[in-house]
């Protein structure tokens, strides 16, 4: 059923904000055409990543250059052709890149309705260690495992957790019933969003109804919580800073 008029599940605040697809609009961001691009968290809103949300129309694309910002894409639904430096994959649902700061990449031939989820960060290189390198792959080829020991909330790493990357990006499913074990509270960031099913969301001193399609960012130290709710499981794909030094 449609909210009413004037009414919205959203909120924007300085620690938290929730974004629904009701509230989505339109921005136009260079090099990427035939599209609806929804830039869901930035800077602007007092992040320090940026998550757009990108819905192609048969025969758009997206190119973009090298430049020190790290991206990683993951694909929502439909699928297109990744290319990121020398390397392309075609991807489908679940399919996602990696590319690294000072390489370029794009989306070309999407089927109409592709959806793509964005994480871009400017890299932060760790002396010492080699800068990552370019990934494609398919969230069906990576083992999860259950958080914790919780077989109801079972986490996959997408990314290598090794000190050279200074974002992690991962997906959580849980059970019906399955929820995060503690209020999480952390200096790290998350830029989110809702694949599947339902839940409830604690941001701070608020409780959400969340689903499919909602959008969340979580400043550092935002008190989080998460259950899952309804009949279907609940599936979360998520950005988060990893691996540097807070000073
Ligand atoms: O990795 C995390 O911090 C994760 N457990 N947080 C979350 O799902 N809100
Ligand atoms: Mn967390």
């Amino acid at each position: 059923m449609p909210e009413l008029f004037g009414h919205t599940r959203a909120h924007v605040g300085t620690r938290h904000a929730l974004i629904t697809p009701d509230n989505h609009v339109n921005s136009s961001v260079p090099g990427i055409t035939g599209a609806t691009t929804v830039v869901l968290v930035s800077p602007a809103m007092g992040a320090r990543v940026v998550q757009t949300q990108i819905t192609f129309q048969q025969g758009g694309s997206a190119h973009v250059a090298a430049s020190d910002l790290q991206t990683f894409g993951f694909v929502m639904g439909g699928g297109a052709l990744a290319s990121v430096g020398d390397e392309r994959a075609r991807l489908g649902d679940g399919g996602f890149f990696y590319c690294p700061a000072g390489s370029d990449w794009s989306l070309t031939s999407p089927k109409k309705g592709t959806q793509v989820t964005l994480f871009q960060k400017k890299y932060v290189p760790l002396p010492g260690e080699e800068a990552p390198r370019a990934i494609l792959g398919d969230q069906k080829d990576v083992a999860g495992t259950p958080f914790l020991g919780d077989p109801a909330a079972n986490l996959q790493v997408l990314l290598p957790d090794i000190p050279a990357f200074d974002m992690a990006v991962n997906i959580f499913a849980y059970k019906p019933g399955g929820h995060l074990p503690f209020v999480e509270i952390h200096l790290m960031e998350h830029g989110l969003v809702m694949l599947s099913g339902e839940g409830v969301y604690r941001l701070e001193d608020s409780w959400y109804p969340v689903r499919a399609g909602d959008a969340i960012w979580m400043g550092p130290y935002c008190p989080q919580w998460f259950v899952a709710m309804g009949k279907v499981p609940a599936r979360y794909l998520y950005y988060k800073d990893v691996n540097r030094a807070p000073l």
